[in-house]
């Protein structure tokens, strides 16, 4: 396709000619259909392949020049990149939305439908997940050289469905028929050793060396997903590795009749890629997970060091100028003795050159306080599947123990004990985030309050050792997709009120502030939130076949299913107004509908009941006549990035409702916020810092504070206490062990209230139920308004600028990469 380039930027850029003749050769040439056969799946791929003609120049001319200039470049390594759809991305990206909106049309096809194709890339769980793909987006987008490194999921996340109001977990076939965004890179093959035994091998006059001699290999095979930053200037990539079985099939053995036997070692290895994780709270499948991270772990060093010795043959000791590794969590934690492990056995280095070099090269994000996440793996474990690595942690840690500890707090075994990699339990188990933290150069949180529990809560002893190790970098979102692509309605009022670069500079937003008591401008700004609420009443229709006003509050709760996210607080709330109404039905209130999406950990009991309960309450109170509308609740099944990105922007109210301290930042918040919506929320995670940039009085801010929370559970909290103090609350809980939502069948429910009394309430629901009622109430008040709730809606978006993840990442390029842009002209 011919490309020319535009003045401001240097985008490849097409007419709608140009487009479409594109799109049909591709049709042609590329699929072998023409378009009077095509369906929309086959027009989908067509325009991939379209897209991609612009890409692929773009990423070789990256390539070539981070090459030839070998400059600096951040790994970032993660288990989980949780891309969503990448068509219309990528055609915002490049600049090349509008033009390809005509071409289709001229066609006869809708981009929209086209891109309604896709199958989402659902490669994470979550937040943590989300935010790798944010930070892709912009490390290429301010021209970093930077590379994604993750695992080629042929599962990604399941496929929730509900059947008789229970979470049912379907598989995800985001690649069933293939990916037009990947390409295979054969010539990039790794080969990742396991099992097996170490030996000692002692060799005249040079002392002794160990050789591991593994008892199984896997084949790493290389996908590459380009990544085009805003403008198309960079082109970065996302490498994903995809597990094969080393030994090739086995013909002999099919031939002579043995056709499982040929297999099994084929399936056995090609495991290790099948299925993303979507817990690993339970026992089963522990070895896999640690294989999966080994497996991506090794292939990606070696990717890096391959590169590193290409250019700088090997003077080892440059290594930490040229690479910088990001560590998404403790999940890649293996990567570091796997460094240790290439740089003394491989490359022959002594143990302190190669000790420094890790300590330069790598940097450690954490993502959570939540003890049962922070990863341990049983010694016996590491034993079977990695004996080199747990010699070369147990190396780490005694002259960590001896010569750090020691030093610090002299004969001190309480110490000691508590900062080991090893703890000594039954059975004995590695930590990983010890390991991490002791190595790393730097430890980052992900929001202020987070990062300053990091240090006093989490790792007090690590802080006073390396008092410049932890720092704070606060999360963000990309504007490209999370408000340009989700809200063209939005973006195109902002594009005419303050110039289309706040989509680059996100602080510009802060244009609209003036205008937050303009009644034109508060009258679009709310037109527009109308239009997407009317986008989402429809698929609500489609998907549940609930008819929602879109005059009433959509009042929005999408993350995780969580207890300390407190989706039962929210539950407990709707019951509240579900009784008031009933036993009024004058009752005066704004319509509200509450809308949720989540997913729950497959074995997580409480959060499927959570699941259950909400969807029996929807069931009921959406017959109920007696109320006249004025209540609904939807859960959405299956909630996605691409259904996140309908509902973001047709939100009125955002709910970010979790136990004070526990919420490490939340990124959903600040997605709500960008698109106009009032958030109601705690004093926890990037809510603060939300609510010192737009101000804590044009949010709806509720319950305990982290101190508070502290306080109460330091003086022994007791839910029984609220329960009895509180007619209304009893009321509410006592209904769900009735057979009111759940006819013939009582008590399907009373898990939720067992939780909550019972069994300590652990979340602390019943010590924030009063307050977040209460500011309930304020939203319906404010709403009755509606100028005044234009006003703070356009308060809200106007101040985000800050949570946009250009920022984040050129915090970390300063703070922890020392990393130069590199653009490419
Ligand atoms: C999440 C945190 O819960 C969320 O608060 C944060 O915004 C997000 O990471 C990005 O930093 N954590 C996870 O998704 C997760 O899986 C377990 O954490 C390690």
């Amino acid at each position: 396709m011919a490309t020319k380039q535009k003045t401001s930027v240097a985008v490849p850029s097409v007419n709608c000619a140009e487009m479409q003749q594109a799109i049909i050769d591709r049709l042609h040439k590329g699929l072998g259909t023409d378009k009077n056969k095509a369906n929309n799946k086959a027009w989908w791929n067509a325009t991939c392949q379209a897209v991609n003609e612009l890409v692929f120049e773009k990423l070789t001319q990256t390539h070539q020049n981070h090459a030839e200039k070998d400059t600096r470049a951040v790994n970032y390594l993660s288990l989980e990149f949780l891309m969503g759809r990448l068509l219309s991305n990528n055609l915002q990206n490049l600049e090349v939305f509008d033009v390809t909106q005509q071409a289709l049309k001229a066609l006869g096809k809708d981009l929209y439908e086209i891109c309604d194709e896709e199958p989402d890339m659902a490669l994470g769980n979550g937040g943590l997940g989300r935010l790798a793909a944010c930070f892709i987006d912009s490390l290429a987008t301010l021209g970093y050289p930077a590379i994604g490194y993750g695992i080629h999921y042929e599962h990604g996340l399941f496929k929730q469905e509900f059947q008789d109001g229970r979470q049912i977990e379907r598989p995800d076939t985001w690649r069933e028929y293939g990916n037009p965004w990947e390409i295979c890179r054969p010539e990039s093959i790794q080969f990742v050793p396991l099992y097996g035994y170490v030996e000692t091998v002692y060799e005249q006059g040079k002392g002794s060396r160990k050789v591991w001699h593994a008892g199984q290999k896997l084949k790493g095979v290389p996908w590459d997903i380009p990544i085009v930053g805003y403008g198309a200037k960079t082109v970065n990539i996302l490498r994903l590795w995809e597990s094969r079985s080393h030994e090739a099939f086995d013909w002999d053995v099919f031939n002579a009749g043995g056709y499982v036997d040929a297999q099994a070692e084929k399936s056995k290895a090609e495991t290790v890629s099948k299925v993303l994780y979507p817990n690993d709270s339970t026992d089963a499948g522990k070895e896999l997970r640690l294989i999966q991270q080994y497996f991506f772990c090794a292939c990606s060093v070696k990717d890096i060091l391959r590169r590193f010795k290409r250019a700088n043959k090997e003077d080892w000791s440059l290594l930490p100028e040229k690479v910088a590794i990001q560590l998404n969590d403790t999940h890649p934690t293996i990567a570091i003795p796997e460094l240790m492990r290439i740089l003394i056995d491989e490359e022959g280095l002594e143990w302190p050159e190669a000790w420094e070099i890790c300590q330069k090269t790598f940097a450690y994000t954490n993502h959570t306080l939540l003890p049962e996440a922070l990863e341990k793996w049983s010694v016996a474990l590491f034993e079977k599947v990695l004996p080199r690595h747990l010699e070369i942690i147990y190396e780490i840690n005694s002259q960590f123990l001896t010569k750090v500890v020691e030093k610090k707090w002299p004969g001190d075994d309480a110490k000691k004990s508590k900062l080991s990699v090893i703890e000594e339990s039954q059975p004995r188990m590695v930590r990983m985030a010890n390991l991490c933290v002791i190595t790393a150069y730097k430890v980052n949180g992900v929001a202020a309050v987070h990062s300053e529990l990091v240090k006093t809560d989490l790792f007090p002893e690590f802080h006073e050792l390396f008092p410049t190790k932890l720092v704070n970098v606060t999360n963000g979102v990309t504007p490209r997709r999370w408000l340009k692509a989700c809200n063209p309605g939005l973006a195109t009022l902002l594009d005419e009120t303050i110039g289309d670069d706040w989509v680059l500079n996100l602080d510009k937003l802060k244009g609209i502030l003036p205008k937050a008591t303009d009644s034109d401008f508060q009258q679009r700004f709310m037109d527009i939130k109308k239009e997407n609420k009317m986008v989402m009443a429809k698929i609500i229709k489609e998907e549940t076949d609930v008819e929602v006003s879109v005059d009433a509050i959509f009042d929005v709760q999408i993350k995780r299913l969580h207890e300390y996210k407190r989706q039962q607080l929210n539950l407990i709330h709707i019951l509240t107004l579900y009784k008031r109404l009933l036993e009024d039905p004058d009752y005066d209130m704004i319509p509200r509908v509450f809308l949720f999406g989540a997913k729950a950990a497959p074995g997580y009991h409480m959060a499927k009941e959570i699941i259950f309960a909400l969807n029996k309450i929807a069931d009921k109170v959406n017959n109920d006549v007696r109320i006249k509308d004025k209540l609904k609740v939807v859960f959405l099944p299956n909630y996605r990035v691409s259904l996140a990105e309908k509902m973001f922007p047709a939100a009125d109210v955002s709910e970010q409702i979790s136990t004070a301290g526990l919420e490490a930042s939340g990124t959903g918040n600040m997605k709500f916020s960008l698109n106009g919506a009032l958030t109601i929320g705690t004093m926890d995670g990037a809510n603060i810092e939300m609510a010192e940039e737009i101000g804590a009085e044009h949010m709806f801010i509720f319950g305990l504070s982290v101190e508070e929370v502290k306080a109460l559970k330091a003086e022994g909290y007791n839910p029984y206490d609220y329960y009895y103090n509180n007619p209304e609350l009893k009321s509410v809980l006592d209904w769900l062990d009735s057979d009111f939502f759940t006819p013939s069948h009582p008590g399907l429910l009373s898990d939720i209230k067992r939780s909550l009394l019972d069994w300590g309430d652990e979340y602390l629901c019943l010590a924030d139920y009063e307050s977040y009622v209460n500011a309930h109430q304020a939203i319906d008040t404010l709403y009755r308004d509606q100028s005044a709730w234009a006003e703070k809606a356009i308060l809200n978006a106007g101040a985000m600028g800050k949570f946009n993840s250009d920022r984040s990442i050129e915090d970390y390029a300063t703070k922890i990469w020392n990393l130069k842009k590199f653009p490419i002209t």
